[in-house]
């Protein structure tokens, strides 16, 4: 065969294989599948847990091939997750950004290698919103106020300062910042409500119950704890306990998110009030991944819907808690 026709032969099959390799891993391995690289915050919570699994079905259900890696609440290891999805060329990037700064980085290299990111259930501040394709999750904001919204009203027509510790989840998150200013902007047109103590519990029950014995020796006061989670709630109220006082009848607790936990303690008359935070978003980040690794257009801003609950309801709404 003369050297030319050898020539164009061989650049004909190294193209090929080039585009087969590519399409193999743009496909999972040529299987077809979507290859979804999920970076998750961490096992902090039974909230993140439930996120977590509800992914992981959503994914196994859509038939998208999962790479999942569990940051252990450090933005460096999800930055590496980040970083690993994009050397193996998955199709789609999602993840929960454990705070908000930082990022700008590294999803400009998942930008420069064409992959779509989704972030879902926590938000970024980077100005440049072209950095990521949409967003999946709660109004933290929203979720603030209608905790401060049930404040107001327990405690309509009823004279006397409020004292109120507040129990911040992790710092610089999108949850931590956005339900502090929400409950803020809810309570600050009454002088009564006075925010005594307000320090991080990082969304977990150990440190939440840490807090709150400090917040007890150092408060003389306390008629209300805000927890920006259940989980920190929960931690607290064994601190209350410890202490020989009465959860939700001495200290009042507003808490956020909704596990079943929180409900039974509800129901045993130890919260007062839950806002729901809705983790179960597996079944649309695997739909907005479908459709954003196809290029379709899709919603800049995805909300989910959830909503508030006191202890009234708690026993009856418990049997059908999905988390
Ligand atoms: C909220 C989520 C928060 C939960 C916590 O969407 O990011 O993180 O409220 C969890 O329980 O740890």
């Amino acid at each position: 065969m003369p050297k030319k026709v050898v020539s164009a032969v061989a650049a004909g099959l190294l193209a090929a294989s080039f585009l087969t390799a590519c399409s193999a891993d743009s496909t999972g391995g040529g299987d077809g599948r979507l290859v979804l690289g999920f970076a998750q915050v961490g096992a902090e919570s039974g909230w993140r847990t439930a996120n977590t699994k509800s992914v992981r079905e959503s994914a196994e259900e859509a038939k998208v091939t999962l790479k999942f890696s569990d940051a252990q609440q450090k933005q460096e290891n999800q930055i590496k997750a980040i970083r690993s999805f994009i050397q193996q060329r998955v199709d789609v990037i999602a993840f929960s950004p454990v705070v908000e700064s930082g990022w700008d980085t590294v999803l400009k290299e998942a930008k420069n290698a064409k992959i779509p990111v989704v972030l879902t259930d926590r938000a970024i501040d980077s100005k440049d919103t072209s950095l990521y394709t949409t967003f999946l999750g709660s109004d933290f904001v929203e979720e603030g106020k209608k905790a401060g919204d049930w404040l107001t009203k327990e405690y309509e027509g009823k004279d006397g300062t409020v004292n109120i510790v507040e129990l911040q989840g992790t710092t610089g998150s999108a949850p931590a910042n956005d339900r502090r200013a929400g409950f803020a902007q809810a309570v600050k047109g009454d002088p009564k409500f006075k925010v005594v103590a307000s320090q991080t519990g990082d969304f977990t029950r150990a440190k939440g119950k840490e807090v709150m014995q400090a917040f007890l020796k150092s408060q003389p006061d306390i008629d209300v704890l805000y927890a920006h989670n259940d989980d920190m709630a929960l931690g607290a109220i064994q601190a209350i306990e410890e202490a020989g006082k009465k959860p939700g009848t001495d200290i009042k607790i507003i808490s956020v998110d909704g596990i079943k936990d929180a409900f039974q303690a509800m129901a045993d008359g130890k919260i007062n009030v839950v806002v729901e935070c809705n983790p179960l978003l597996g079944d649309q980040l695997m739909d907005l991944a479908k459709k954003v690794s196809k290029g379709e257009s899709v919603p800049a801003r995805v909300k989910v819907d959830e909503g508030v609950f006191t202890q009234e309801q708690a026993a009856a709404a418990l049997p059908d808690r999905k988390y």
